[in-house]
């Protein structure tokens, strides 16, 4: 018998039981162990009906991501289960955990499915840029209809037992799943197997009603393939009988299999949970924390404590006064408002929650906190006097973590006894919802403190990825070299309009000039006046934004920014005003306006990003191209489906990206030098990748 795939018996009941940590992935030696059950139970006249259960957390949980990259090894997925279904005994899938993908299709082919209440129950496999290729495209509309296939299998998020139920998916949901699948399986045992209809489905779409679903499809996917093609395979079911569609179904599998976006999604699959485990985590110990305190309650502040409230933490905001310490509890209270509002969480669980929020004006109240967070301004001199504080009026053990983005937290806790404490947690607005956490470590972090960091992340649902120090981190200091890249096409004469089309044609969900008018220019305009003393001399200087905001003009909130806004509206409408105002500029320059292809500013665009990235790797402040890529896609919208900048490069060609960034750095060597990794892995046209350890 195999080591992963057990049988026992009850009566004339045979229980399959697949043991394969940690998600039961249906992996070659599952198949295998389930394609030797049933030759085994098959001609076992004392068996009447089959079980199909798993031990652990969870039934299966899909196919072996980590089998795609090689080629597809015997037994198939789909025969196997076709061998199931075609079984002369009913087999009984009994779900708990999460069920999703080929775990789904190989319940599918069994002839009943019976769930644990708690069960989710779903197709992901377009978010790893494939299809359902064992079938779920087809046995899915059969059970389901139209409609809950086309959001099963086109969106990819799990549905709840109750729900998969109501679909038509599952004949049972129970709060004893041993006891009823026992039930269900000796009533079963001996009499007629229930099959699916092999003919076309039925539904009472026409074709005009298909291909209008296909657009809604297709816009939603924003320049992802799989959820269209996904879409296909589905509207096929209702077109062919069961055979042919599963044909058709395999070959877009398999066409999907080999795209960069499926290789980009599976990269950031594995990135998202390759981060959470650095090196320089391996010494560290996670200390236990149960008390937070948060320092500043505005929208940053609520917004972290918003996230510890609901990991379970209890949480104090200190506010300067009785005043902005009300207003910070009315914005955790909105927070909470707004996730029971999006069926995210009861009433009842948001007023336990709230119940564990103090809000005060004493700052005396971290003395018994575990960790604090500092989230005021984002001011050295205004940090530097919370830190003065906290070195008294804190635990000596108790862990200081700074929200700062872009500032040195050196610079501002040199004052505070025991440096190993301190580290920086950069969380992303709206911080109650944004994955992603920036871990900062400084030179004294205790690997302790930095595991701590990682460990309270992942209780508040959270990504972290470890930084060590630059201006900006990893993520805002790629945004440096992006945004001011733009701002160079954008004197040299594209339009923002051009610039913002193009990347969001590239997949990102806005441009950089709507993103500057949407986060608002003042704060940047006050940083540059601010830095204009210590600026490279020869470095180009765009002044439009400056030129803008001296115009009165800060951006969205005042209705006019790069782009002009109509009253409460965010559509990014031209505004002759500035449009005139970068004429005036360029003419003042000298610049004579050229234009540019837009795959042209994609590629500038992109290999400006590598390059920073680049440097970032070689000065040791991300440890692996992957924490790069995870940090763009999760904290600024860089479409996972290109797997971050990084993995977007081994796509291109790195030597097509050095190419590029060498151009951009001949044309203009004043503001941009080639980073010595990009020159190395671009000359011999490698991959970053390799560098993923
Ligand atoms: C499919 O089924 C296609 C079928 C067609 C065939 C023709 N394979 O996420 P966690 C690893 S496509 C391999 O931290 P959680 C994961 O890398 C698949 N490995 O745990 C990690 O390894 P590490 C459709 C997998 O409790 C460990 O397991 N299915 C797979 O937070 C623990 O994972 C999906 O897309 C896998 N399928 O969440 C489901 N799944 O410890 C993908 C997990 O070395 N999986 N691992 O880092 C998930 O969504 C989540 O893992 C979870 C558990 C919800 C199952």
């Amino acid at each position: 018998m195999s080591d992963v795939v057990t049988i026992t018996r009850e009566g004339a009941v045979a229980i399959v039981t697949i043991d394969n940590p940690p998600v039961n992935a249906v992996g070659q030696a599952v198949r295998q162990g389930l394609w030797d059950a049933v030759t085994t139970l098959e001609p076992d006249t004392q068996v009447e009906a089959v079980i199909l259960a798993c031990a652990g957390n969870t039934f299966i949980a899909g196919a072996d991501i980590r089998e795609f990259d090689g080629g597809s090894m015997e037994p198939w997925l789909a025969d196997l289960i076709d061998r199931i279904h075609s079984s002369a005994k009913p087999w009984i899938a009994a779900l708990h955990g999460t069920v999703l993908g080929g775990g789904l299709e190989t319940a599918l082919g069994c002839h009943y499915r019976i769930a644990d209440r708690r069960t989710k129950i779903g197709l992901p496999e377009v978010s790893l840029g494939i299809l359902p290729g064992a079938g779920g495209t087809q046995r899915t509309p059969r059970l389901t209809g139209a409609a809950a296939a086309v959001q099963l299998v086109t969106t990819g998020v799990p549905v709840s037992a109750e729900k998969a139920l109501e679909f038509g998916l599952i004949d049972r949901v129970t709060d004893d799943l041993d006891a009823d699948t026992m039930t269900l399986a000796q009533h079963a045992a001996g009499q007629p197997v229930p099959r699916l209809d092999p003919a076309p489905a039925e539904s009472n779409l026409s074709q005009d009603d298909w291909d209008n679903l296909r657009k809604q499809v297709e816009k939603q996917a924003r320049g992802q393939l799989s959820p269209v093609r996904a879409f296909d395979a589905v509207r096929l079911a209702f077109e062919t009988p069961l055979a042919e569609g599963m044909d058709a179904e395999r070959d877009i599998f398999m066409e999907l299999k080999e795209t960069d976006q499926s290789k980009a999604l599976r990269h950031a699959f594995f990135a998202e949970r390759a981060v959470g485990k650095p090196a320089a985590l391996k010494s560290g110990t996670p200390r236990d924390i149960s008390r937070l305190a948060v320092i500043g309650g505005g929208l940053m502040g609520s917004g972290i404590a918003t996230a510890a409230l609901s990991a379970g933490y209890t949480t104090t905001i200190v506010e300067q006064s009785a005043e902005a310490a009300t207003t910070a509890r009315e914005r955790v209270a909105g927070n909470l408002a707004s996730a029971v509002k999006r069926g995210k969480i009861t009433e009842e669980a948001r007023d336990a929650t709230l119940d564990r929020l103090t809000t005060t004006d004493d700052f005396d109240a971290v003395a018994d906190a575990d960790l604090i967070i500092e989230a005021v301004f984002e001011e050295s001199d205004v940090k530097r006097a919370v830190f003065d504080k906290l070195a008294t009026a804190a635990r000596p053990d108790a862990i200081l973590a700074t929200n700062t983005s872009y500032i040195d937290p050196t610079t501002f806790t040199s004052q505070v006894p025991n440096p190993e404490r301190i580290m920086g947690l950069h969380f992303f607005s709206p911080a109650h919802i944004m994955r992603l956490v920036e871990v900062v470590r400084t030179p004294d972090t205790h690997p302790d403190v930095l595991a701590t960091g990682f460990t309270m992340a992942k209780k508040m649902r959270k990504v972290a990825v470890l930084s060590g120090i630059c201006d900006g981190f990893i993520g805002n200091r790629i945004l440096g070299a992006y945004g001011r890249m733009a701002g160079y096409l954008l004197e040299d004469g594209a339009s923002a309009a051009q610039i913002d089309g193009a990347m969001k044609d590239f997949g990102m969900p806005m441009g950089p000039f709507e993103m500057f008018d949407m986060a608002g220019l003042q704060i940047g305009y006050s940083n540059r006046k601010r830095e204009a003393a210590t600026r490279d001399p020869q470095m180009r200087y765009s002044r439009i934004a400056d030129l803008i905001v001296e115009d009165g003009a800060t951006g969205q909130k005042t209705g006019r920014g790069f782009y002009r806004y109509e009253q409460g509206s965010r559509a990014a409408l031209p505004s002759p005003e500035t449009e005139a105002l970068i004429s005036a500029e360029r003419a003042e320059k000298g610049i004579t306006p050229r234009s540019f292809e837009d795959s042209e500013i994609v590629a500038m665009l992109h290999a400006v990003q590598v390059n920073e990235a680049a440097k970032i790797l070689q000065e040791g402040i991300a440890e692996r191209p992957l924490d790069v890529d995870v940090v763009k896609m999760m904290g600024y919208g860089y479409p996972r489906w290109r797997g971050g900048p990084m993995q977007e490069a081994d796509a291109r060609g790195t030597a097509q990206v050095l190419s590029t960034m060498q151009s951009i750095a001949d044309a203009d060597p004043g503001s941009w030098h080639v980073a010595d990794l990009l020159q190395e892995i671009g000359g011999k046209n490698g991959r970053f990748a390799d560098l993923n350890t």
